[in-house]
């Protein structure tokens, strides 16, 4: 674990970013470069994206002014960095709710997630429910990377998973879709926590559902049984206790209407590092 100056300290509880919080990311969008729309989908090495209806739509996604820019900045520097097995944090420090105590998480816990199944619905051509079995079977990308959270922690850590583009192939993404939405099994203080993302981020090669920290399936504390990594972005855009991926036109109708639960009290919904 790793403490950065340019960030508050850590308080238990995110509370909304400070001014210096985005000043300091946006220095660092500007040190480090972030992926051009274009790049992201060419590492994904996909001619296959390109002939699907909803390719351009992709790449037309322009969000705020903000986002924008921060995504033309040096298209080359498209992955986030990976580190080496030497550089693992002894201990990947959890955060925000480390041990959910929803009466439908604890049963699926109690059965160590055999009942357990990630639902892909919403805006696709097959809706799926699959198994950690079934996950477990699809192919695997394995990555060892820092978690940025806005607190001012970082931890580095070995992930395993499935693209999460594999599994939206399998489902088939509708030309409507354009945010995927991870619903997640926890409550924190009073809502349910969920994120978003574009699709463009969705596929980038990256982006994994994890089942796996440091070679053990994944801890409770860290968000078991599956929890997505989008390794450009900041922690809470991590969602963790994963039981559905939604596809969606727009996220305005759901929850706060900001994208995510952070989204809704106030932080940024890019979160991009
Ligand atoms: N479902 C869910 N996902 C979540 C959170 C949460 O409270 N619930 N906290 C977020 C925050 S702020 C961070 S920094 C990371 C922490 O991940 P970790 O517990 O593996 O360190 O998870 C993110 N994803
Ligand atoms: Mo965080």
């Amino acid at each position: 674990m790793t403490n950065r100056d340019d960030r508050k300290a850590g308080s238990g509880l995110e509370g909304p970013p400070t001014k210096a919080d985005t000043a300091s990311t946006r220095r660092r969008f500007l040190a480090r470069g972030l992926l051009g729309g274009a790049g992201a989908l060419m590492v994904t090495g996909c001619d296959k994206l390109a002939d699907t209806a909803w390719f351009a739509r992709v790449l037309d996604q322009a969000g705020p002014a903000t986002e924008s820019a921060q995504r033309a900045l040096t298209p080359t520097d498209a992955l986030a960095r990976e580190y080496s097995p030497a550089e693992i944090s002894p201990v990947f420090r959890p955060n925000g709710s480390t041990d959910p105590q929803d009466d439908a998480y604890l049963a699926l816990a109690d059965a160590d997630f055999a009942d357990w199944r990630l639902a892909v619905r919403g805006l696709v051509e097959t809706p799926l429910s699959l198994s950690l079995a079934d996950l477990r079977q699809m192919p695997a990308r394995t990555q060892i990377t820092r978690h940025d959270c806005v607190e001012g922690w970082s931890c580095i850590g070995k992930w395993k998973g499935v693209p999460l583009q594999a599994v939206l192939r399998r489902a088939g993404v509708k030309a409507s879709a354009r945010f995927v939405v991870f619903r997640c099994l926890d409550t924190l203080g009073d809502a349910p926590y969920y994120e978003s993302c574009r699709l463009i981020d969705a596929f980038h090669p990256q982006t994994i559902l994890a089942y796996d920290l440091n070679d053990q399936p994944l801890p409770i504390a860290n968000g078991a049984p599956l929890r997505v990594r989008l390794e450009r972005k900041l922690g809470y855009k991590q969602a963790k206790y994963l039981s559905a991926i939604e596809l969606v036109d727009g996220y305005a109708g759901i929850a706060g209407g900001k994208g995510g639960y952070w989204e809704d009290r106030g932080y940024d919904w890019f979160g991009g590092i």
